[in-house]
């Protein structure tokens, strides 16, 4: 089966490779860009065949999408940080909306079959009220950033195209994930490379926070990459699929866990540049209706997960 992943060298697109590769019977393809950081997939080197493709141009993802051919595509290329969506809004939701635009069409007028994953997210649901939690998958969605708004926009895009012309796009939204190769900006990562850098001594030993209430439902990529796979096996077109761990943790437990990883004492200091203009206070997701159907559920515990992002901080740097 010939697999399109955008956002290979992303976090979740690389280990969607790996996932793939190691399951076997796939050809993995993938896009990047000029100046695409390419080392979260220097290991796939001669595994997966790469394309050079920005998502916002039409015409390279036609291009692209007519010589792969792909039977299915998962499409991860994204603005994906909340945060840079403030400061950088408009680019956010051309990435995200233009760039989903882009494959959808590209696929249409094809005239290819292809199954279409499109990874949406829980900050969609946004500003969600105390008797809401757990969030299932008809709460009124509302959104508190730009980037939650592009998602939005992915998420009725994918719906759209599914009605207009029977395409085959599943729709999932992924509650926060975490591990090896997340992005430094995001939050276990951050705590997690401040730590091995003090380990080092190639910092002072202050670590740097936001917002330590908000409480989060993380789940390991490398059981998300697997849902996604599940999901376009399994999951309905047009059908909306909540994938999430369903066990919330403060950021505050996050940092107490990788704290109790390393011997270095360090002073927690307080960032106002870390907090955000809007925040969800509490995100639990219900996926019943996603495990009902795929018989997914998260294998790795929560501090593997965060064992597993402080090594790799500490053998990166
Ligand atoms: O920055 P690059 O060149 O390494 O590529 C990033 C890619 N990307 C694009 N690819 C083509 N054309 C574009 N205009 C474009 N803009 C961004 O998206 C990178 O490979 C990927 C984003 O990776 P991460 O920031 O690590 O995101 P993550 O966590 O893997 O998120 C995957 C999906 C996204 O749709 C998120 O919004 C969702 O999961 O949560």
């Amino acid at each position: 089966m010939r697999v399109l992943i955008t956002g290979m060298t992303g976090f979740v697109g690389s280990h969607l490779a790996d996932y793939l590769l190691d399951k076997g019977d796939v050809e993995v393809y993938g896009i990047v860009r000029w100046r695409s950081q390419k080392e979260n997939i220097e290991h796939l080197e001669g595994k997966v065949k790469l394309f050079e493709c920005d998502i916002k141009d039409m015409t390279s993802v036609h291009d692209v999408v007519k010589s792969v051919k792909p039977e299915r595509i998962f499409h991860l290329a994204a603005q994906s940080f909340v945060p840079a969506s403030w400061n950088a809004p408009a680019e956010t939701l051309s990435t995200n909306i233009i760039g989903e635009l882009n494959i959808f069409e590209s696929v249409r007028q094809i005239g290819l079959d292809t199954i279409i994953h499109i990874a949406g997210s829980s900050e969609e649901y946004g500003l969600v009220k105390p008797d809401e939690i757990p969030i299932t998958e008809n709460n009124p969605l509302r959104p508190l950033s730009p980037y939650g708004v592009s998602k939005v926009a992915q998420d009725l895009l994918g719906y759209q195209y599914f009605k207009s012309y029977g395409m085959r796009i599943i729709r999932t939204r992924a509650f926060n994930h975490t591990g090896p190769r997340r992005g430094e900006v995001f939050v276990c990562s951050t705590f997690a490379k401040q730590i091995a850098e003090i380990e080092k001594g190639i910092k002072e030993p202050v670590l740097l926070v936001g917002n330590l209430e908000a409480e989060r439902d993380f789940t390991d990529v490398r059981d998300v990459v697997k849902a996604y796979w599940l999901a376009a096996e399994k999951c309905e077109p047009g059908e909306i699929y909540n994938i999430s761990s369903g066990n919330p943790r403060t950021i505050q437990s996050v940092l107490d866990t990788l704290l109790s990883f390393t011997d270095v004492k360090v002073e927690v200091k307080k960032d106002p540049a870390r907090m955000r203009p809007s925040d969800v206070p509490i995100l639990k997701g219900d996926s019943s209706k996603f495990r009902e159907k795929t018989g997914w559920k998260p294998e790795i515990p929560f501090e593997q997960t965060l064992k597993d992002t402080l090594e790799y901080w500490r053998e990166r740097l």
